[in-house]
């Protein structure tokens, strides 16, 4: 029985390439948060997302399948992407089960749930197991910088691929589960309409906050200001992902503790970290100083670059800090920002201290996801090596002038 289960499974599984195909060559529909408001309201249709979900879903999974294809061998036929396209193939042919069947039939709809919950906890585990692969690549083939600017590419699209799709599955399984958030209930999914930035960032705070006395037994204060323009005595308050925004100011406040802590080497009189936030028209910006020693300008980069900031194999008896995460938290963060047309920013003043901005749509009507497309475009991109070197290198050597002076 299970042989024959096996047998059914792969033949399904071979067929794969032939929907990939047919589903990537739709563009991805990028959805804004009015519309992810739209199909939680009270109109909102089970059948609609439904309809809606079981082709986009397979279009997102081609689209980003399509360049998985195409990374190079080296790190395409490592264990652990293997094992992350395996997954994706699984979850591509479970949805697709459903294009044949009837959006007006519930036991339809509830298996259809049933389903995207399973998708989401197969995927749990992709950004480490990514990371994993990376570790790979670099342990049998080393690291330069046309390979860090190629995984960049990829990872870059392929978590902000990731990030959608979550969104999705979210939305769907969270509304249409038929009960209300006891926590939030003004919660539409995972979107909050009356997002308080400020209570946000107090939240984060708080909890890095916890990891930071635990491990370094104090932690710096939180000095939060904010200015809004438009009503001055109203707190602050956006259409977001409250999850997204946490995830973002945790991360930072992490870096911006760990660096506070570790430039003052006495636990006492830390500076505060500093955080600001202000709306206008456009733009809503969060702006978190530290006064943590800063980063040299040359290493900034770095701190976006999943192999540069990927550690080789933990070294052993060395224990790593609970605030530096597993070394993808930035290049994420970022992401998560441009998710919906923001951006995060990081500026350092070596020998003083970093401010990182994350700046957001202040607009629902402004805030659209913001997705990667497989095109020619994309495939150029994996196709060329770019990054020729086409500017002079520094001798090492002071060059002698005197030659010149004689020639003269
Ligand atoms: C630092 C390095 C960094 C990264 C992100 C946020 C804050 C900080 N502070 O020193």
């Amino acid at each position: 029985m299970k042989f024959v289960r096996f047998i059914m499974q792969n033949s399904a599984l071979a067929s794969v390439p032939k929907h990939i195909e047919h589903f990537s060559k739709f563009s991805p529909s990028p959805l804004s948060m009015k519309q992810f408001l739209d199909f939680g309201s009270t109109n909102a249709c089970e059948k609609t997302s439904f309809v809606f979900l079981r082709q986009e879903l397979p279009v997102r999974l081609s689209n980003i399948m399509k360049e998985i294809n195409l990374l190079p061998d080296r790190l395409l036929t490592t264990p652990s992407v293997q094992m992350v396209h395996g997954w994706y193939a699984q979850s591509l042919m479970e949805i697709l089960e459903f294009l044949d069947k009837s959006p007006t039939d519930h036991r339809v709809l509830g298996d259809f749930v049933e389903t995207l919950v399973n998708i989401r906890n197969r995927h749990n585990d992709v950004v480490p197991t990514m990371a994993q692969g990376v570790i790979e690549y670099k342990e049998a083939f080393g690291q330069d910088p046309l390979t860090n600017q190629n995984i960049q590419y990829f990872l870059d699209r392929f978590y902000t691929s990731r990030i959608s799709i979550r969104m999705l599955i979210n939305q769907h399984t969270l509304i249409f589960d038929g009960a209300t958030n006891p926590v939030h209930p003004n919660t539409i999914g995972s979107i909050d309409p009356h997002c308080e930035v400020a209570d946000v960032v107090k939240d984060a705070y708080e909890s890095a906050k916890m990891l930071c006395d635990q491990y370094y037994l104090s932690s710096p204060d939180l000095v939060l200001r904010e200015h809004n323009i438009n009503n001055m005595n109203l707190p602050i308050s956006i259409v977001y992902v409250p999850s997204h925004l946490y995830h973002m100011l945790f991360e930072l406040f992490k870096n911006a503790m760990r660096a506070t802590i570790e430039n003052h080497n006495e636990g006492t009189n830390l500076p505060p970290i500093e955080v600001m936030v202000a709306i206008g028209g456009e733009d809503l910006s969060i702006k978190m100083s530290d006064r943590g020693g800063g980063v040299p300008f040359r290493k900034m980069e770095n701190l976006f670059s999943y192999m540069y900031s990927t550690a080789p194999t933990p070294q052993i008896g060395q224990q790593r800090t609970p605030l530096a995460g597993f070394g993808y938290g930035l290049p994420i963060t970022r992401l998560y920002a441009r998710y919906f047309q923001g951006d995060l920013q990081l500026y350092s003043m070596e020998g003083y201290g970093t401010d990182a901005v994350i700046h957001l749509k202040a607009l629902s009507t402004d805030s659209v996801e913001r997705l990667p497309v497989y095109n020619k475009t994309a495939l150029r991109n994996y196709k060329v090596s770019q990054g020729a070197d086409d500017w002079c290198v520094p001798s090492r050597e002071p060059l002698d002038l005197a030659g010149f002076r004689l020639a003269k």
